[in-house]
């Protein structure tokens, strides 16, 4: 007999907790307080992301994904938070900001996450050429300074938390944990207000419980030899490149 599509009841956040683009969305509910009211599931539900079930709802078969109860869905991580936000305007952490100047500086990290450090992130763990990994390592330290300069502390914007926390320190606990273990790197964050951001998210009680959820799943990629297995640690000690700022 054929198996059932899956149909949720609730609305419900397609993941896993490795996923940083999902960390972004989680953090959201966690935020939101909103545990009863949007499920989390793993895409294994459709048969994994690739699937034909899966590709039909979310064309770039990637995660995350919010799936409603009347069979519509939602992809981007960026467009899901915002969804949330809006959806569930008046419970929990609002992450609206009181000026346009604020928006503005919120939506631009955003954007330069999702646009200059999203398609880049992967020369940390996954397989690439040894050129094109020092080249994409290089040009995420550039982007880390980017940040930087757009961060104006203790979060994004100044002194209210918009969605562009959300955004980045899922994408950070990959760079803390991978950049200076795997690439030689003194401190994954030289700039100041990255730093104190990180420090700011590290202590916020949501916030550390998704970077938890991340790093715990990192751990298992260690443990089961994921930059061995790559030849990363091999390239990373191949003499004349250049992987640490
Ligand atoms: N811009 C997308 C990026 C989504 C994305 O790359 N997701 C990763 C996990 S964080 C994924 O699904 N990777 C699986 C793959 O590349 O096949 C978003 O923000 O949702």
């Amino acid at each position: 007999m054929a198996q059932a599509a899956f149909q949720p009841q609730k609305p419900t956040l397609i993941d896993i907790p490795v996923s940083n683009n999902g960390g972004r969305c989680r953090f959201v509910l966690y935020k939101k307080g909103l545990k009863d009211k949007v499920d989390i599931v793993s895409p294994k539900v459709y048969g994994g992301m690739k699937s034909d079930e899966y590709v039909a709802l979310n064309p770039q078969g990637l995660i995350p994904m919010l799936v409603l109860p009347d069979g519509k869905s939602l992809w981007e991580s960026d467009v899901i938070a915002s969804y949330l936000c809006d959806k569930y305007k008046d419970e929990g952490a609002s992450f609206e900001l009181p000026s346009p100047e604020d928006r503005a500086n919120d939506l631009l990290a955003r954007r330069v996450h999702d646009l200059y450090i999203g398609p880049i992130q992967k020369a940390m763990y996954r397989d690439m050429d040894i050129n094109e990994r020092e080249a994409l390592i290089k040009r995420l330290a550039f982007q880390l300074d980017v940040l930087d300069s757009i961060i104006k502390g203790p979060y994004v914007s100044g002194s209210t938390m918009g969605l562009a926390d959300a955004t980045l320190f899922p994408t950070l606990t990959f760079c803390n944990f991978m950049l200076p273990q795997f690439f030689g790197w003194k401190q994954a964050f030289k700039g100041k207000q990255l730093q104190a951001y990180w420090e700011t998210m590290q202590a916020d009680t949501e916030g550390s419980q998704v970077i938890k959820e991340i790093e715990d799943e990192l751990e298992n990629w260690k443990a089961s030899g994921r930059w061995e297995q790559k030849g990363i640690l091999a390239q990373v000690a191949e003499e004349g490149h250049t992987w640490a700022y």
